[in-house]
């Protein structure tokens, strides 16, 4: 398998499945498309038609959108159980990881991922309503699970909000004593922090960032 993605630095939507890839031991070939270059598009395009990145190349098939990659990898290995094996746990996790992917746009717009911007006392009052109901969200999982991870071991929903937990650290987002443990686990993560020291050091810029 091939997985198709952007930037480290920048790319908060490639990072989900390339760190369930890598923490699962799940083998495959990375392609890295600089974004944000005048052949981007026609880049990207030859392995999504969605003209965005990550993509998932598979023998025959592509498979775009990162919860529908995370999804077609669960079916792959079922036996890795990338979701709870509970069935109403598998049912929650399912419920976040697609919040995520479907909302919180104001403090993503407000606070794009940028591996290398560190922005101390950063004013993120307009996002408030979308970062309080992360930390909401976050709790109560880790309150039933007893943590370290959403649902006790690191799945999809922990791989979800990855790029949350690094936007919380570079803002500056103020949080309680179990929300900054469970930023602890997730930058901990031998997975994650991979992909984390390769973004730090990443020359590639992306002009409409920068
Ligand atoms: N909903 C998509 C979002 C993918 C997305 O927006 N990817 C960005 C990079 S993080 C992209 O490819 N942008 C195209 C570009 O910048 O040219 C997913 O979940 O995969």
């Amino acid at each position: 398998m091939m997985l198709v993605i952007g930037n480290k630095r920048y790319s908060s939507w490639s990072l989900r499945p390339w760190v369930l890839m890598k923490h699962f031991n799940i083998p495959f070939e990375e392609k890295l498309i600089p974004l944000d270059q005048p052949d981007s598009e026609e880049n990207i395009l030859k392995y999504s038609p969605s003209k965005k990145v990550p993509a998932l190349v598979d023998a025959d098939i592509s498979v775009w959108e990162s919860m529908a990659i995370m999804e077609y990898l669960n079916e792959k290995y079922p036996e890795k159980q990338l979701w709870p094996a509970d069935a109403k746990k598998r049912a929650i996790a399912r419920s976040v990881a697609n919040e995520m992917h479907s909302g919180f746009s104001t403090m993503r717009n407000l606070m794009s991922h940028d591996l290398q911007k560190i922005v101390p006392g950063f004013d993120y009052s307009t996002a408030k309503d979308d970062v309080n109901r992360i930390m909401d969200i976050w709790r109560e999982c880790l309150h039933k699970s007893g943590g370290p991870f959403l649902f006790g071991s690191f799945n999809i929903a922990d791989a979800m909000y990855a790029p949350v937990v690094n936007r919380f650290i570079t803002y500056d987002v103020k949080v309680d004593t179990d929300c900054a443990k469970y930023i602890i686990a997730m930058r901990e993560l031998p997975a994650h922090k991979a992909w984390i020291d390769a973004g730090l050091v990443e020359k590639l810029e992306m002009p409409r960032y920068t």
